[in-house]
């Protein structure tokens, strides 16, 4: 929603004409931006209050009181990596939303960084998901550790730990698959993941989970998000396609109703697609400051 969203409220704010239609504008569009009605209601209130005691508002002015609103709600984890020991990072999510794709944009940020990398072929499910990150990995240029499709994810990030930490790797991307038989298995099967993960001896500093978000998913993100954490306990989010028409509302709502940071944002699909997240800018872009 990023630009369509910020540019609607800029235009509404432009309008100085606080009758009750306006405010009833003003919560159609928020919550057409999947802020969820008790932040909507929250800053139509402000609103509401700012107006009986200024009058000649400005646009700017109602901008920022939007984005005053939101800020508690949006906090920020840009990941540390040890370079005296493996970290392993678990890029989670439902089918498509991104992962392989940000998996090898994080192998390359990290890269680039001078990090050894290597990549875990964990979605076994799908006959083609293996070949997918493959290929990312020659054209990123890390190593790659898989086994044949249809084989046992942990099997794999067991295999992949290992010999990372035998190699002296300081960073490992784990791809998981977005989609199983059903709810349960993919639940348990990330659950067998997490606890190879801990068997290997991979502490909670140097192990992260993080789900993967399409930025233009609407109001079933909190669904999608919930699943994933009580399954697996995440650490913090990843935007993707937020080149596309986004829906920074929801994300809002997703982070702040599962206490849950965000790291990165894909911003396209080529490798150096990816930026760590920042509040500030997300915000002034979310309500037309930007
Ligand atoms: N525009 C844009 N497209 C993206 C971005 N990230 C991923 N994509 C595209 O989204 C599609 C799906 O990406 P994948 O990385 O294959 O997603 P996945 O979650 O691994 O999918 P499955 O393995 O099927 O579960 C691809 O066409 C990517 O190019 C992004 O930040 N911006
Ligand atoms: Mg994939």
């Amino acid at each position: 929603m990023a630009k369509g969203f910020g540019a609607r409220l800029k235009s509404l704010f432009g309008i100085k004409r606080f009758d009750e239609s306006y405010f009833e504008e003003l919560e159609e569009l928020l919550i057409e931006g999947d802020l969820g009605s008790k932040l909507t209601m929250q800053i139509s209130d402000e609103v509401r209050n700012l107006v009986r005691k200024k009058k000649d508002l400005t646009t700017r002015e109602l901008q920022l009181l939007v984005k005053e609103q939101l800020r508690p709600m949006v906090h920020t984890f840009h990941p540390v990596i040890d370079r005296n020991a493996l970290n392993v990072f678990l890029i989670l999510g439902v089918n498509g939303v991104g992962k392989t794709t940000t998996i090898a944009k994080i192998a390359r940020l990290y890269k680039t960084q001078g990090y050894s990398v290597t990549l875990a072929a964990a979605d076994t499910f799908r006959a083609a998901a293996i070949d997918q990150l493959e290929v990312h990995a020659n054209r990123v240029g890390v190593r790659i550790v898989k086994q044949e499709s249809g084989s046992d994810p942990g099997a794999v990030v067991f295999d992949a730990i290992t010999s990372a930490q035998a190699r002296g790797d300081q960073l490992l991307l784990v791809d998981t698959a977005g989609r199983m038989h059903n709810k349960e298995h993919l639940v348990r099967e990330l659950a067998k993941i997490d606890k190879i993960v801990q068997t290997k001896g991979i502490d909670s500093v140097h192990y992260k989970k993080f789900l993967v978000i399409d930025s233009t998913t609407g109001q079933n993100g909190l669904s999608q998000a919930t699943i994933f954490h009580q399954a697996i306990r995440l650490d913090a989010l990843i935007l993707s396609k937020y080149d596309s028409l986004a829906k920074g509302g929801a994300l809002i709502q997703i982070g702040d109703s599962l206490g849950l940071p965000i790291s990165f944002v894909g911003v396209g699909e080529k490798y150096g697609d990816l930026e760590l997240f920042e509040a500030e800018p997300f915000l002034d872009s979310l309500v037309g400051l930007a």
